[in-house]
């Protein structure tokens, strides 16, 4: 007989090995207990315990994590300090490959359990083997290269607005007339799929025979990221019908439609040469209170094993949405994963032309900026504001200043007038 209890799950001196995946929390015990006893109960339930003590027969083997670092933050604050612990996890207690598996685990059930009253997964150190059992980017930032000839500018896309409710005709004509401008990429909003006033197939087929003719008249490279989240058969099935059409990517909302599907997604991309676009509507839910669930960090760490090729990470504070650590994430995103590709960023939310110098400072070229009411809200109208932002990004990217490239290029001074360099609320 085996006793396995909470106390088997905390061992301060323990250093983790190699092929262990290390998961940081940020811990607030509930007012009955020590750091010690929620952070061995954080390890057990993510692993393999549980409230009980076990009498197991024979040998079991052994799937425990083990919880090994505690830094507690001392607070004035009624009941038990906050505190920063890390839990180390055994291999063998994930399924390769499986990323619902492995988050059932490391942000399961612990994310409800009474011992602590807030739980954040805030960071994981990601091992070899578990790391290279998933696919992660078939492209990643190379996307710039391998679809466009965006030398050392970030690409650059545009979502029509309002985000629904065009008629596939008008969405089709913003899509051409912000190709025709200057931006490489169409890209549908979050909460356009297959409805009635734009139903899927006629927007693919159509805006595809757009976007051919907008690259010959402008001698560039265009794509589109149409948004294909739906269940899992239906998005493989508007996988093929993409690529059928002549696609270069597909758009997925990854958080409401699950790292499982996404993964099936990525799998089913691969046989046509294809990228990802992940939006990460629904993120917030998980990622904006500060002291549960699980960071924006770790979201993207999942969204790359997965396999996107660009996920949107935020603006580094400069529009509409609130952000967490745009600089640390897009920094994670272009690391060293055990050889697997890195993941583009997608700046989002607010943005508008006299906002690029100060974007570009902050979070260089190696992007996709995307930009609706900031390029639609233009008072020329779409093929104005397009003109405008790639001018801005541009000039961004020259280190000219925006005043200066202004006085050739009409739009942006527009653009300027109307905008300056505001943040928009
Ligand atoms: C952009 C927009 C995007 C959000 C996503 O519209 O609606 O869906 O930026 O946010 P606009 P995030 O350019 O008019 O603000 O990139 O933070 O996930
Ligand atoms: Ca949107």
């Amino acid at each position: 007989m085996v006793g396995i209890k909470y106390e088997d799950f905390l061992d301060t001196s323990y250093e983790p090995v190699d092929d262990e995946l290390v998961c940081r929390f940020r811990i607030q015990p509930a007012s009955d207990m020590t750091v010690e006893d929620a952070a061995s109960r954080v390890a057990s339930e993510s692993s393999n315990g549980t409230w009980a003590e076990l009498q197991v027969d024979g040998e079991v083997r052994d799937l425990s994590a083990t919880a090994f670092d505690i830094d507690v933050e001392e607070t004035d604050a009624a009941g038990g300090d906050p505190a920063e612990i890390a839990v180390a996890y055994p291999d063998a207690l994930f399924e390769p490959g499986n990323m619902a598996q492995v988050l059932s685990c490391i942000a399961g059930n612990i994310m409800g359990m009474k011992a602590v009253d807030r739980i954040r997964l805030v960071d994981c150190t990601w091992p070899e083997p578990l790391a290279t059992s998933f696919a992660g980017p078939l492209f990643g930032s190379s996307v710039r290269e391998e679809f466009f000839d965006a030398g050392d500018r970030p690409i650059l896309a545009t979502v029509p607005k309002p985000k629904v409710g065009l008629t596939t005709d008008q969405h089709v004509q913003v899509g051409y007339d912000a190709w025709t401008g200057g931006l490489d990429l169409l890209k549908d909003d979050e909460n356009l799929t297959d409805q009635s006033f734009n139903p899927f197939q006629e927007r693919l087929t159509e805006s595809f025979a757009a976007r051919d003719r907008a690259q010959e008249e402008t001698g560039e490279p265009k794509s589109y990221l149409i948004n294909v989240t739906a269940d899992a058969n239906t998005m493989l099935d508007r996988v093929d019908d993409v690529a059928a059409a002549g696609g270069e990517y597909v758009m997925v909302d990854v958080i409401t439609t699950g790292w499982a599907a996404v993964q099936s997604v990525r799998e089913r991309c691969e046989r046509h040469g294809m990228a990802i676009h992940a939006h990460r509507a629904m993120h917030a839910a998980f990622d904006r209170l500060p002291e549960h669930g699980v960071s924006m960090r770790v979201l993207a760490q999942i969204a790359r094993l997965c396999g996107v090729d660009q996920i949107h990470t935020g603006t580094a504070d400069l529009g509409k949405l609130e952000n967490e650590d745009t600089y640390g994430i897009n920094e994670w995103l272009a690391g060293d994963l055990h050889g697997l590709n890195d993941v583009l960023p997608t700046a989002s939310g607010g943005l508008h032309p006299g906002l690029m110098p100060e974007l570009l400072d902050r979070l260089g070229t190696n992007l996709c900026i995307q930009a609706g009411g900031g390029v639609h809200g233009h008072p020329d109208g779409t093929h104005a504001g397009a003109k405008a932002f790639r001018a801005a990004v541009e000039a961004a990217a020259e280190g000219v200043p925006l005043e200066e490239r202004a006085r050739d290029h009409p739009d942006l001074e527009t653009a300027i007038e109307m905008w300056g360099t505001e943040t928009p609320r």
